[in-house]
């Protein structure tokens, strides 16, 4: 054996022996596929697969897919109607990579209900990845997006009621607080797209950006390996850069259920505290198998195969 192809596999070796864990996840080798994160994931995800149906890309669907709880109203941690910092903003992060590695996103956007299509105009119309702030506002005005009060009188209610309470702690575990969409498809080209969107944490300070919109934290494709995405408290993901290490973690062989335990087993291990915070990943391989794991369990995910979608419960670190 050569002395690099030793190493390879030795270090995959003691890697797979680390993990003693076991994919538990059907590996069913159905394609097109869509999977993401939440209950809202439904609505999207029939939205995402209508479009590769009608024989378009996995970039198209990924947009107009979390494109649905973005101009939702009722959703209300995504786009229109996603509670407010602490000083009552609605601040937007989102970003989207296609299947040659482009990717754009915008942060601390407001004012805008689809994020998502800006960060795709970002990508596609400038040699930058990221506009944040005013810059991104400046940018989506130009490029036609309107702009809108994005605060509905529901979740004003609920901020002027959190505010009552003084409760600052961003740490609350499943839909109360965290439910960015992240979305993943494979086409019928077999080439693969994500999008990720969020109003983050509801509670932030002002100005503060999460994992959602950093290429890499939040979401994560590359189109030989596979994607994933990434929903809870935002700093805990970015501190592992915890999509990329998934995607990364299949390439050296895991699957896609394999590959997401390991990332919250090392998510757990910065956090001392962990069982105050949710994380959870979803990802999927170029071979249409998925997986899903989070720290607590409540981690719901959609998956849309064979035009049939579910909402499936995550299984979860902490039973
Ligand atoms: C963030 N990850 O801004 C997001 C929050 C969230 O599901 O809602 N995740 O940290």
């Amino acid at each position: 054996m050569k002395r690099r192809t030793f190493f390879k596999t030795t270090g995959l070796l003691a890697l797979a022996s680390n993990l003693k864990i076991k994919a538990k996840v059907d590996v069913s080798n159905s394609k097109p596929i869509v999977i993401s994160t939440w209950k809202h994931g439904v609505a999207a995800n029939t939205q995402a697969m209508s479009i590769i149906n009608d024989g378009g890309n996995a970039l198209d669907a990924v947009e107009q897919g979390v494109m649905v709880p973005e101009s939702d109203p009722e959703v209300t941690s995504v786009g229109y109607g996603g509670k407010p910092d602490r000083d009552g903003n609605v601040t937007l992060d989102a970003c989207i990579i296609d299947q040659n590695g482009n990717c754009g996103s915008v942060a601390f956007l407001q004012f805008i209900k689809n994020p998502i299509s800006v960060a795709r105009k970002v990508m596609e119309k400038t040699k930058h990845i990221m506009l944040v702030g005013e810059g991104a506002l400046k940018f989506s005005l130009q490029h036609g997006f309107k702009k809108e009060n994005l605060l509905t009188e529901k979740s004003k209610k609920y901020w002027e009621k959190w505010k009552l309470e003084g409760n600052y702690d961003t740490n609350i575990i499943n839909e109360e607080n965290h439910d960015t969409i992240g979305l993943l498809a494979i086409d019928k080209m077999n080439n693969i797209s994500g999008a990720c969107t969020t109003s983050g944490l509801s509670g932030k300070l002002f100005g503060r950006v999460g994992d959602s919109p950093i290429i890499g934290a939040g979401l994560y494709c590359d189109n030989e390996v596979g994607g994933a995405c990434a929903t809870g408290v935002g700093e805990a993901v970015i501190k592992i850069c915890g999509s990329f290490l998934v995607v990364e973690l299949m390439r050296n062989g895991l699957l896609p259920q394999e590959a997401c335990e390991e990332a919250v087993r090392r998510t757990i291990k910065k956090y001392d505290d962990y069982k105050n915070i949710q994380v959870g990943f979803l990802a999927i391989n170029k071979n249409g198998e998925y997986g899903a794991y989070s720290i607590q369990p409540g981690f719901q995910y959609a998956l849309t195969i064979n035009n049939k979608t579910e909402l499936l419960d995550s299984d979860s670190f902490i039973k």
